[in-house]
């Protein structure tokens, strides 16, 4: 369905050459317009989110109050902790997330109200209410498979009402000194949070949610999409990447050698993470924006490791072009926004999915609400068959060890 247009989506729209706007404002005109948390100029999730959900810019006393209503639900509830403690630590966090996400969808008013018989012009309300806890919860959620995962035994403290929820998601995650990296999280998880519907987590929200599952088991669904190394894993995958180059060749690397590892890694049969897009023609302003946060704070200049994704970024884009294959060579978010983490300390690069999760949420429930309110049907392509001598030719070509009789032998059992 590439190139083929089949998909409402209210929130946001992603142009190849200008790359997303949210309600029609950019990512720059975004952080102009945006209020930020006190004492921090980053755009606060809540200030997306209301934009999102409402189309407007909220004012500043709108995004606290906004904030303080996440706040106040954040807590998980005890069934949910008791589970996430249960998983072992050796699982995934993107699987303890999602089962945690589905798990929550014990409390689900859109379930409750359904099996009362509510009316369809009733969905979209519970919907917004289901989306907006879940996106409260998930705070707490994520920050204790952090603690159970990588820091074993340490106490978690209480959701701070005060806070925005990237304020809390990072004391949670023991980090909430660290000013930066708050003010950091708040302008990935915002700018992150919506995307455009046609990429695979948000489509998946979109195509469970369209069976009226509720919202949980909905993103929990799109979060087993995210979890996979062409989506959001990518960002781990990029940092690993950068690591390996780094061992391999020091920290004083120049472009050349860059050049040479580049093609080493595209000659072994691997793509380069953080580069190429499904839709996007240039580079993402979702990274110039990270790269523009790394600009203004010396320590991150000097960091070795945005060093070496700022020389990456000076000839990826050559050795891709000459390589000929992407159709698009330039990067995307993830060439940087995990080595900003890993820079700050947060090293845990099996976790930075989790954080994607955490703010794709704000666009992918969103548009379940819009869907809802928009009454819009269950999704169900159409498929066409190949004519079976078609299909023939083209199994066999795909995967030559097929023997002719046997599918012979299918196609005559099917018919
Ligand atoms: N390195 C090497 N080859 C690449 C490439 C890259 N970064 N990006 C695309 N290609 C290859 C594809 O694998 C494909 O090859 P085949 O024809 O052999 O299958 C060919 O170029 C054409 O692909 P495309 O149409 O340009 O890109 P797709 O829409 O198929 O895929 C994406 C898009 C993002 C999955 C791909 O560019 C990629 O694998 N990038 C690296 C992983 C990554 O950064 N993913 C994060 C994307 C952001 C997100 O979803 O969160």
């Amino acid at each position: 369905m590439r190139g083929l247009k089949a998909m409402l989506w209210e929130a946001s729209v992603l142009d190849p050459y200008e790359g997303i706007r949210f309600h029609g404002l950019s990512i720059p005109e975004c952080q102009k317009l945006l209020p930020g948390a006190p004492g921090g100029s980053a755009i606060t999730a809540e200030s997306m989110l209301w934009l999102l959900l409402t189309g407007k810019v909220p004012t500043e006393a709108e995004s606290r109050q906004l904030a303080r209503e996440l706040a106040e639900k954040g807590e998980l509830p005890v069934y949910a902790t008791q589970l996430i403690d249960s998983l072992p630590a050796t699982l995934h966090p993107m699987t303890q997330l999602s089962i945690g996400v589905a798990a929550l969808n014990h409390d689900s008013v859109f379930q409750a109200a359904y099996e009362r018989g509510m009316q369809k012009s009733e969905y979209w309300a519970y919907t917004l209410e289901d989306s907006l806890n879940l996106i409260a919860r998930l705070p707490a959620l994520a920050a204790r498979i952090y603690r159970n995962v990588y820091k074993p035994g340490t106490a978690l403290p209480d959701i701070n009402k005060d806070l925005d929820l990237v304020g809390n998601y990072t004391n949670l995650l023991g980090y909430g000194a660290n000013h930066d990296l708050t003010e950091y999280l708040r302008l990935y998880i915002s700018i992150h949070g919506d995307h455009e519907g046609g990429n695979a987590s948000a489509h998946t929200a979109h195509l469970v949610n369209s069976t009226l599952s509720d919202p949980y088991i909905s993103y929990s669904a799109a979060l087993c999409a995210l979890a996979g190394p062409l989506h959001g894993l990518a960002n781990q995958e990029v940092l690993r990447w950068q690591l390996e180059m780094q061992k391999e060749l020091g920290d004083n690397i120049t472009t050349d050698q860059i050049k040479d590892y580049l093609w080493k890694t595209l000659k072994s049969g691997r793509v380069v993470p953080g580069y190429g897009h499904g839709v996007l023609r240039k580079s993402d302003p979702r990274f110039i924006a990270l790269q523009e946060f790394c600009d203004t704070r010396p320590d991150l200049l000097a960091s070795p490791i945005i060093q070496m994704v700022k020389k990456t970024y000076e000839v990826a884009p050559g050795v891709l072009m000459e390589h000929g294959k992407t159709k698009n060579p330039y990067p995307n978010v993830d060439a940087t926004s995990g080595c900003v983490l890993y820079h700050y300390g947060l090293t845990e690069f099996k976790y930075y999915t989790v954080i994607f999760g955490v703010s794709r949420a704000l666009g992918a429930l969103t548009q379940l609400v819009w869907a809802r309110a928009l009454g819009l049907p269950l999704e169900r392509p159409k498929c066409k068959n190949l004519p079976s001598t078609h299909a023939h030719g083209s199994l066999t070509r795909l995967h030559p060890a097929i023997s002719m009789d046997v599918l012979e032998k299918l196609i005559e059992t099917q018919s």
